[in-house]
């Protein structure tokens, strides 16, 4: 990673742990079980994409970092919400999450359910009661965008069609629609909302960064469907990954390794495409979509 990128990240990584850490419920304030377990969900070491992409695009359109911090919060708020529930037994049922116990092991289940649905209502309340843009109308607009990427016609239909295709055949187009929605409805979300938090970008702007996100929403999941092919072959000498293992159609299952990352490098190409179209101003995104596709994590 280049220094200067790196400090521009270490600066940013420290105001969002700051701002989390302040504005989730203290364990002193009942019920204290809930809280401890919602700080627990979140406070454990995420590599927070989702801000940084909030931060880098509010730089793009002439936003001050401090401006962007509860936006991109309340997307990571989003997040954290949907892993917590994502791990449940009646989902993934997963036992470990960031080389941790997850939220319903290390609390229970009806404790994990309500953290989930807190984190949610906790990300609404701080975009409606922080000083997110000048104008009232476009704050409104950024609560409708997180709502709507977060719904059934976003992230938790993207989960609904997840959990529909176990055992069934994807077509590329398919796997991609579910994945759209799935992960790249929150990323798209990070994007815009922290474009929203400032001025200088028109609608026809914004249009190309949508486009640019939802790039860089799927080469993520590429990218993560790669990594897990190659952590199950390290472990296990299996190649199809813990999505592949548990029935679900994954990029590599479908394409196999190399023409997935074939797959991940064409998306970061035409992603890095766009962001040529506004100039250095777009430096921050640029290097975090070279994080995205080269990431080791
Ligand atoms: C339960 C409504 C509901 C939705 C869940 C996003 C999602 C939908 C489930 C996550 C399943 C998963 C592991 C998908 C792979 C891509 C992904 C989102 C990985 C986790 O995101 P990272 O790598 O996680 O940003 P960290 O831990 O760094 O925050």
């Amino acid at each position: 990673m280049h220094p200067d990128f790196q400090l521009w990240t270490t600066e940013r990584l420290a105001l969002i742990e700051s701002f989390l850490e302040q504005n989730l419920p203290a364990t002193n304030c009942a019920p204290a079980r809930l809280h401890e377990a919602m700080r627990y969900a979140v406070l454990n070491g995420g590599k927070r994409v989702r801000p940084l992409l909030s931060f880098a695009a509010g730089e793009l359109s002439g936003a001050d970092k401090t401006q962007v911090i509860a936006a991109s919060a309340a997307v990571e708020l989003i997040h954290a919400y949907s892993l917590v529930h994502d791990d449940l037994p009646c989902m993934d049922n997963d036992i470990l999450r960031r080389g941790k116990p997850t939220c319903h092991i290390r609390y229970g289940e009806p404790t994990a359910l309500l953290v989930g649905d807190s984190l949610q209502s906790l990300a609404f309340q701080l975009l409606a009661e922080s000083a997110l843009t000048e104008d009232p109308r476009t704050q409104l607009e950024m609560i409708r965008h997180l709502a709507f990427a977060a719904g059934s016609r976003g992230m938790a239909g993207g989960q609904a069609i997840d959990l529909d295709s176990v055992g069934k055949t994807l077509s590329l187009p398919e796997l991609e629609f579910m994945h759209i929605h799935k992960t790249g409805a929150l990323i798209r979300a990070a994007v815009i909302l922290g474009a929203r938090c400032g001025s200088r970008l028109n609608e026809d702007q914004f249009k190309q960064l949508d486009h640019f996100a939802k790039c860089i929403g799927l080469a993520f999941q590429v990218v993560d469907d790669i990594l897990d092919a190659e952590a199950s072959t390290a472990a296990l000498g299996k190649t199809a990954g813990k999505d592949a293992e548990n029935n679900k159609p994954t990029y590599v299952s479908i394409l196999g390794i190399k023409q997935a990352r074939e797959l991940a490098h064409e998306l970061q190409r035409e992603a890095s495409g766009v962001l040529d179209k506004f100039g250095p101003e777009a430096l921050r995104l640029q290097q975090i979509t070279d994080f995205i596709v080269q990431r080791e994590f």
